[in-house]
């Protein structure tokens, strides 16, 4: 009985979750919000995606978790791309390698940084070419059911050593991820 009722609290708070969602989709706020975030939970700087020729990119972000709560991003999604893989790079005998991951941790009081070189969403079927510019919906979830809604500008970069105007001033490897 006990696990019955929590379940069906769980699925309450789920049904709960959806319907902010949708709120917050047909009733954006002001116009160039760049995260519909939950509470405790800032996007740092501007989240991209990389313009590259055919179906596979990689996005950057960087979120900041002001609460008290550990929080953990365990899946992510776009209208854009068939599947979005939350994806490390590794270093494996001097070679850049990248790999799926399970998780990434937002601890709290601190920052989960995806960035070129290191973590990053890997878009995987992307329908169609990118504009220079446009900003792509991607949602983000928790492990704890939470969900969020950013907007991803995407960037043209060039694949040189050196930053582009605009970007973090992070250093771009030449491997497209
Ligand atoms: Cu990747």
């Amino acid at each position: 009985m006990v696990d019955i009722n929590g379940r069906a609290k769980v699925r309450a708070a789920l049904v709960l979750a959806g319907t902010l969602m949708i709120g917050t989709v047909v009733a954006p706020s002001a116009a160039g919000e760049p995260c519909e975030c939950p509470v405790g939970v800032e996007l740092v700087g501007d989240p991209w995606v990389r313009m590259i020729p055919g179906s596979m990119t990689a996005g950057y972000l960087q979120l900041r978790n002001t609460s008290s709560r550990d929080r953990r991003v365990v899946a992510a999604s776009a209208a854009i791309a068939e599947v979005i893989e939350l994806h490390e790079h590794v270093h494996d005998d001097g070679v850049m390698r990248m790999r799926e991951v399970v998780g990434m941790d937002l601890p709290a009081g601190d920052n989960l940084a995806l960035e070129p070189g290191g973590l990053h969403l890997m878009f995987i079927g992307v329908h169609r070419p990118l504009v220079e510019g446009e900003r792509i919906p991607v949602m983000l979830e928790f492990a704890d059911g939470g969900r969020l809604v950013l907007q991803a500008e995407a960037r043209r970069v060039v694949m040189r050593d050196r930053p582009a105007a605009g970007s973090s001033g992070v250093g771009v490897p030449l491997h497209p991820h």
